[in-house]
């Protein structure tokens, strides 16, 4: 006997429905302690020009602001869902913030996908922004050479992921890849924004670099640099700027930076003897990838540290966003 589908609508719409999910963008979000960056994404890549917006404080404040970006975005584009990478502890089963520092006042505790589904009525998929720039880097790569990939993002903290054999590891707790949180001092000597000191974070992000100069402008007296004048405002900004005017104690900062930055990439090179660092979010442009490589060259052990690659990310500080994308993006697919 034939067998009669007597509803053949349902049939037709999976295939539309599948159909458009795979060829839909995702919009990727990238949330940081300072900004917010967002694009549609396809393809592992941007398909126009990225947005960027100010991290407003509070997470009430910041939830309401994810959600007028992709009111934003709905307006013209259609959208398979959306991706947010967000600093802090994601898990990324319930799409909520298990755990978060200073930089992110109050985000713990949030569930940004329950709230922003229900708001706006996407698939809404969340991930720690480190872990979806270093998703970004090795979906845009698109090679088999590197289904291992660590990327460490330099930006108002830092931030880390790691991919093994194509995966994000995630660890038990989903805190695999919170670099930020390795001590690279000890006898309290900086206070982290995780509330521990001499984490490396407090030394080689940008607010880092700010509290290094801060410490050498102490040491001497307003003639000496042209910082003097901003010791009470710093910014990374007057410091970039004054290093490109070559005044000593910006090039002296900027040494240390490097110095503290090796500190850290060595202990995560000995544990996980990677062929490659790649380095991505706003102070990634700032860094002087020989020098870096050299300063981690000699405090490696030979056999870790041969063949060693660090450099920028391809994506340029958007990795991010990508990552967040084409999570969303991979995530629908894979559910179809
Ligand atoms: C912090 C921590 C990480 C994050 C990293 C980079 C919070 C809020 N942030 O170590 O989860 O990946 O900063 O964050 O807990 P960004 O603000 O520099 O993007
Ligand atoms: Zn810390």
């Amino acid at each position: 006997m034939m067998n009669f589908n007597t509803n053949p609508e349902p049939i037709i719409n999976t295939r539309l429905d599948e159909m458009l999910k795979s060829t839909l963008p995702a919009l990727g979000i990238d949330l940081g302690g300072t900004k917010i960056g967002a694009c549609l994404v396809s393809n592992n890549r941007l398909i126009n020009e990225p947005k960027q917006y100010k991290t407003p404080k509070g997470s009430d404040n910041i939830l309401e602001q994810l959600y007028k970006i992709i009111e934003e975005y709905k307006v013209d584009n259609l959208m398979a869902g959306v991706g947010i990478a967000t600093a802090g502890i994601v898990d990324t089963a319930s799409g909520s913030v298990i755990d978060s520092t200073f930089n992110l006042t109050g985000w713990a505790g949030t569930n940004i996908k329950n709230y922003l589904e229900s708001k706006t009525m996407l698939p809404i998929y969340v991930e720690n922004d480190g872990n979806a720039a270093a998703y970004g880097e090795f979906k845009a790569k698109g090679s088999i050479d590197n289904l291992n990939t660590i990327v460490i993002t330099l930006g108002t903290g830092i931030g880390g992921g790691i991919i093994l054999n194509g995966n994000i590891f995630h660890g038990s707790n989903f805190a695999a890849g919170e670099v930020g949180h390795l001590k690279i001092n000890f006898d309290n000597k900086r206070l982290c924004t995780c509330g521990h000191f001499d984490c490396w974070e407090a030394y080689g992000s940008g607010p880092g670099l700010v509290q290094t100069t801060k410490e050498l402008l102490n040491e001497i007296t307003a003639s000496q640099s042209v910082l003097y004048a901003n010791k009470n405002d710093l910014t990374t900004t007057h410091i970039i700027k004054a290093f490109e005017n070559n005044d000593l104690i910006a090039k002296r900062a900027f040494e240390l930076w490097h110095h503290h930055l090796s500190v850290g990439l060595v202990t995560i090179a000995q544990i996980l003897n990677p062929k490659t660092f790649i380095i991505s979010g706003g102070m990634s442009n700032f860094v002087n990838y020989p020098l870096l490589k050299e300063m981690v060259i000699d405090k490696a052990l030979a056999t870790v540290s041969r063949d060693l690659e660090i450099h920028q990310s391809g994506l340029g500080i958007h990795a991010g966003i990508i990552g967040a994308g084409q999570i969303a993006l991979d995530t629908i697919l894979a559910k179809s």
